[in-house]
């Protein structure tokens, strides 16, 4: 199993996705996500322009050894390029040794630990109303733990709420911030309505839909330890499944603070991207659920040394599954998640009908529950004429300023 080829392929059906695909000189293919939104083609770059070359001509069978051989090689070390392209190959090869064995994936990796996947969904809404029917209709769609993320009195637009005005029955409308276009979309941040604001929500979903569903919530980076505190207290009376990125989790120490304040569980991680980021919050149990993709966090092979860190402290999975994952880097984590022994719950956005097209997927979703399916390998394959229908878009994330102009986290 000598690799022979490997293709960066750009494509943008419903959003820019990143996939590479590795192929052996027996024929074999695999595939990795290296998708890094609204930062594509500095992924694409890397493995072009530097990472391809030395895979050519390797043992594919090596998967440690690439692993180690990119990482420590480059001399510089992390980071989110560098760790998205070499998840990308880690990815690739896990597939292509799963389908060498003739398995899915998860069976290479130890075997199922559980019958299925607890995935959780995005419900939104900009009014009350609104959000009570996204929370209904997730639920008709079967999900059995929702995210909840509300509009605020007096802020324009909000990380988090899909447009109210794409919701229609029958049709899914998943929360997409990255937007085609020559420059980022600005949004308003107020954190005093914000805090005032999110716990009247809670009890008001809490009262409608009662005690027992499992609820999350973003507050995507954006308060100080202290803020963060204050929400995590204000919300113990909705007991909340996690409360996720409440601060800018690079000062790692600032969840010490909000620790010492509140039971609220704690995720974080979506922007962490190796073990080391991890290293404090794990060991000092200031979390509860690390956050990181497989396709942000190195692959299969490093964000399973992540999770098996955490397990040491009683610390679960939560893996990212926005659209920004592509149905690659998302069916590594369902085939990581059935594997391991702390998985925690998944993150569950749905691709538009255009990406489904283009990644053919063997996952399912069945009474809440997400599988990996039972087809060898990640089970995805991609479809390049259909990929090359769609070119790649400029697209960017949003960006928030304040009141006063004062730029802040998003
Ligand atoms: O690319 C950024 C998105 O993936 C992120 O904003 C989504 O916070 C997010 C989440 O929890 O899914
Ligand atoms: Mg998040």
């Amino acid at each position: 199993m000598i690799i022979e080829q490997a293709d960066v392929i750009v494509t943008s059906p419903d959003r820019n996705f990143v996939t590479l695909k590795i192929t052996t000189d027996d024929g074999l293919t695999g595939l990795g996500d290296a998708t890094l939104n609204g930062r594509e083609l500095s992924v694409v770059s890397y493995l072009r322009d530097h990472v391809v070359p030395l895979l050519i001509g390797r043992d594919a069978g090596a998967i440690e050894d690439t692993w180690q051989f990119l990482y420590r090689s480059a001399y510089w070390r992390r980071g989110p390029v560098t760790m998205a392209a070499i998840a990308a190959v880690d990815v690739a090869l896990w597939d292509i040794k799963a389908k060498a064995a003739s398995m899915p994936l998860y069976e290479l990796l130890g075997g199922a630990s559980r019958r299925g996947l607890l995935a959780y969904g995005h419900a939104s809404g900009g009014t009350r109303e609104a959000l009570f029917d996204s929370i209904r209709d997730h639920q008709e769609q079967g999900f059995k733990a929702i995210r909840v993320q509300s509009g605020v009195p007096g802020l324009k637009s909000i990380y988090g709420i899909a447009s109210d005005a794409t919701y229609s029955e029958g049709e899914t409308h998943e929360y997409e911030p990255a937007q085609r276009g020559a420059l980022p979309h600005e949004e308003d941040w107020d954190t005093g309505s914000y805090l005032r604001h999110i716990p009247t929500v809670f009890e008001a979903v809490r009262n409608e839909f009662g005690p027992e569903l499992p609820l999350l919530h973003d507050a995507h980076h954006r308060l100080s330890p202290i803020q963060a505190a204050r929400l995590g207290k204000s919300l113990e009376p909705y007991d909340l499944f996690w409360l996720e990125d409440v601060t800018p989790a690079e000062n790692q120490e600032a969840l010490r603070l909000v620790r010492r304040h509140t039971t609220t569980p704690l995720a974080i991680g979506e922007i962490f991207n190796t073990v080391w980021d991890y290293q404090q919050i794990v060991r000092e149990q200031l979390i509860d659920y690390v956050r990181s993709s497989v396709t942000h966090t190195g692959g299969i092979s490093h964000l399973k040394k992540v999770l098996d860190y955490a397990a040491q402290y009683q610390i679960k999975s939560g893996m990212h599954g926005p659209t920004d994952v592509s149905p690659v880097g998302m069916a590594a984590a369902l085939h990581l998640g059935l594997a391991i022994h702390n998985f925690g719950i998944q993150e569950y956005m749905q691709h538009g009908a255009r990406t489904n097209e283009v990644f053919d997927q063997s996952f399912t979703f069945t009474d809440g529950l997400l599988h990996a399916g039972d087809a060898v390998g990640l089970g995805v394959e991609l479809d390049t004429d259909e990929a090359g229908r769609y070119p790649y878009e400029r697209a960017y994330l949003p960006y928030n300023r304040l009141a006063d102009g004062t730029v802040h986290d998003w």
